[in-house]
């Protein structure tokens, strides 16, 4: 096991690293930005090393300061977390190459899925379902427009190295796709330093499914069942759960083996989540791999009861997973609402500032990720994003119940939250028949006139 592991990153992911350290046995280090100096989770690290000014650009993304801050302390291990480098397969290579072990995939591995062309493709061959469409990048247009003929339209056109909704443009007939193509090839290139783009159809009323994997550096990968995450706006998650409700038993299982499948194939260590979207027949197609711990891991972990982050740092030390397949159960559901310092009736603007009341909820089967209290000042600087509430019961109108009382004690201010917009999302009937897709919040919202 590693001795020191270094956290290059912030807030409630910051403290949650700093947990799994402690129940290891490893002394957790941290970096930190002028703006985050009085962050409440570095009073939890070991040590903790300024690397810089306020925006990111200039400290949680600074590769040598962070190399520089393990080295000096003595770090053998960086953990990325979600956001800044937890993507970066430049800054993997950088702590390879400086004996540092980075606690997630192999550079090779983050950059084969995090290319979506390759990522299809490797998907195809271990029978992960995805979307009919182009092979490869597109390079011809014509070819491009066949294509799309054959799987009608409409079609969507995405940038290989985009994600999370950046890079995509949908075409509605021949002449849109033809009107898009150069233009998205142009975008993809200024974007992300690749103009590789392809074609794939696209579904208009899907939920949000996605699988929640681990693999080791021996060859194993597990499931840990998947998640729904339909509940979103803008490309920005609001509610997530797990099991996914409504599912056939037959093809959970089948999807969810289907993508250990492939992150087994990738010969990947550490935590993957495959991204799928649903249709309303209960098909499957996968839409990206992420390549990170993400923030809505929790939920897994309530059914499961498996600690990801600290099952991430053990596959990192060289451990084999802990678990098969077969000992992984999936029991009640899990509920989690992302408390955002943002006001819903403001076009969910960011409330920097100071918190002076928190009231935090309890009781069993409550679980508050979170590293605000009262007397922290949110700064401006970061994702608005202060903690998440995340519930457990034995069945979903059970979680429900849950989560309604904890919103209820929940009491912050005077920075508006996103906890009164979850309050109405826990009564509302799309979502309490869980009869929804990835439009129905914003549907919702503009009805509201919001
Ligand atoms: C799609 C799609 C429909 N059809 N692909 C958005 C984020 C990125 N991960 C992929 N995205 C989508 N890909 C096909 N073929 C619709 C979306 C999409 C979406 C997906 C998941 C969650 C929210 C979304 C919101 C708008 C569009």
């Amino acid at each position: 096991m590693f001795k020191r592991i270094l956290i290059a990153n912030r807030g409630e992911i910051a403290l949650r690293v700093i947990r799994a350290c402690r129940a290891l046995g490893v002394s957790p280090v941290c970096v930190y930005s002028q703006a985050d100096k009085d962050g409440p989770w570095l009073e939890q690290a070991d040590a903790s090393v300024c690397i810089g000014p306020p925006p990111s650009k200039d400290s949680y993304l600074r590769i040598e300061r962070i190399i520089a801050a393990a080295e000096v302390m003595g770090a053998d291990a960086v953990h990325p977390g979600y956001g800044f480098l937890s993507e970066n397969a430049h800054f993997a290579e950088v702590c390879r190459d400086c004996n540092i072990t980075f606690v997630g995939p192999s550079p090779e591995a983050m950059s084969l899925l995090g290319d979506k062309v390759n990522c299809k493709r490797l998907a195809r061959q271990t029978g992960t379902p995805v979307f009919p469409g182009t092979e490869g990048g597109i390079d011809d247009i014509d070819e491009a427009a066949k294509v799309a003929g054959e799987i009608g339209y409409p079609v969507i056109i995405k940038a290989a190295a985009g994600g999370g909704g950046r890079g995509m443009r949908v075409a509605r007939d021949e002449a849109q796709l033809r009107d898009s193509v150069g233009k998205a090839q142009q975008e993809a290139l200024a974007a992300f330093g690749n103009g590789t783009v392809y074609v794939e159809k696209y579904l208009e009323n899907a939920r949000h499914f996605e699988v929640q994997t681990i693999g080791d550096n021996h060859g194993n990968a597990v499931h840990l069942y998947e998640r729904d995450c339909s509940s979103q706006r803008r490309h920005q998650k609001l509610v997530e759960e797990a099991p996914a409700p409504g599912i056939d038993a037959k093809k959970r299982d089948k999807v969810c083996e289907s993508a250990a499948a492939l992150i087994r194939k990738a010969k990947y260590c550490g935590a993957a989540t495959v991204e799928f979207l649903m249709d309303k027949n209960q098909d499957f197609y996968m839409l990206e791999v992420n390549t990170r711990v993400q923030v809505e891991h929790p939920v897994s972990e309530l059914i499961t009861g498996i600690d990801i982050v600290q099952t991430q740092i053990r596959v990192a030390a060289g451990e084999p997973l802990p678990l098969q397949q077969k000992d992984i159960q999936a029991r009640g559901h899990a509920i989690e609402v992302r408390i955002n310092a943002e006001d819903p009736d403001r076009g969910f603007m960011p409330q920097a500032g100071l918190i002076e009341q928190f009231a935090a909820p309890g009781g069993p089967g409550v679980r508050l990720d979170s590293h605000a209290r009262a007397g922290y000042r949110i700064p401006a600087n970061y994702d608005s994003m202060i903690g998440k509430l995340i519930v457990h019961a034995h069945d979903r109108d059970a979680a429900i119940v849950r989560m309604r009382q904890a919103l209820k004690e929940f009491k912050i201010g005077p920075a508006k939250t996103t906890i009164p917009l979850h309050q109405r999302i826990m009564e509302r009937p799309e979502f309490c028949s869980a009869k929804f897709d990835i439009h129905w919040v914003e549907r919702w919202l503009k009805a509201q006139g919001a």
